[in-house]
């Protein structure tokens, strides 16, 4: 499927999917959100040898600057929660992919944006990033998982004060606040993002997958973590990466992963 608003490229195996609206700072608008439900449902799990994913906005001003604010007056009660369903189901996907995916973000990420970033496995921030959830001076909260995970980023404290006070992090505070993995500088973050898919693809992929999902086991209340990972270790003993991995170490050399 062509995409309008998603541009789909891949440098060294690594898909680099930029959010490309720079007029309007790469707004989440309705057609966008339907293009990246189509590329992590249907497009992403049929490349079976990408090793990654990055997303990053176009042009050097924003990552994303939230959902597309010309879009809500069309909202009412219903459809407000039809599209946070809609919309967590797709950041939900970005989460459980099993490759990882990492948020190169240059320059905004509100609102949706930093909801989007947050649902990424790392994010890599440009130091003129900016952060934050400023839904309530529109008169709304964030709706995309956004009360969730920047919780679990942030703690209690820190989240509660960036949600009600619409406050903007800069990339450094959001570096100490543990919000983001890296903050390199402008025009490097998607270099940075690359390298470390890169590392991660010399890895075993059936055992960087089920780090990924226990990891996120962790988060579901619905589930026992511990009792999660008992199961994953058990499968990634079973695989013909797991007897190659111990065996390049007995003998001394750089394993050879096949993915099975
Ligand atoms: N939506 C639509 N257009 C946007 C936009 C946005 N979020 N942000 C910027 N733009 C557009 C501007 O309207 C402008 O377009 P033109 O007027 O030129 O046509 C263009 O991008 C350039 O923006 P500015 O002229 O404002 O650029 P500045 O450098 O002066 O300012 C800024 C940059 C990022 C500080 C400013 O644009 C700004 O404050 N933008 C809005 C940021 C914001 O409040 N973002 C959070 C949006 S609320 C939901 C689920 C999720 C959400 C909502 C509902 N449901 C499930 C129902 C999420 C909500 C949000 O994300």
């Amino acid at each position: 499927m062509a995409y309008d608003n998603l541009e789909v490229k891949t440098k060294k195996g690594i898909v680099i999917l930029t959010i490309n609206r720079e007029k309007a700072l790469n707004a989440l608008n309705g057609k966008t959100m339907e293009e990246l439900h189509h590329f992590f449902s249907i497009s992403a799990p049929k490349r079976r040898t990408m090793k990654g994913i990055v997303i990053t906005g176009a042009g050097s001003k924003a990552f994303v600057a939230g959902a597309d604010i010309k879009e809500f007056l069309q909202l009412d009660v219903e459809a407000g929660a039809t599209m946070a369903k809609k919309g967590q189901d797709i950041f939900s996907l970005i989460e459980n992919f099993s490759k990882p995916v990492i948020a190169a973000v240059n320059g905004f990420a509100l609102g949706g944006g930093c909801e989007l970033a947050m649902a990424c496995h790392m994010r890599v921030a440009s130091e003129n990033a900016r952060f934050g959830q400023p839904e309530v001076n529109l008169g709304i909260i964030p709706g995309y998982g956004g009360t969730q995970r920047l919780v679990r980023y942030v703690g209690k404290g820190k989240a509660t004060e960036l949600m009600l006070t619409g406050d903007l992090l800069s990339a450094s505070e959001a570096l100490q606040w543990g919000l983001v993995n890296h903050v390199v500088e402008a025009g490097q973050e998607l270099a940075k993002a690359i390298e470390i898919i890169t590392k991660i693809s010399e890895k075993a992929p059936i055992a960087v997958a089920q780090v990924l999902h226990c990891i996120n086991a962790y988060y579901d209340k619905d589930v026992d973590g511990y009792a999660f990972e008992v199961d994953a270790f058990g499968r990634t003993t079973g695989t013909e990466d797991f007897k190659e991995g111990a065996t390049a170490f007995i003998e001394r050399r750089k394993a050879n992963f096949t993915g099975k």
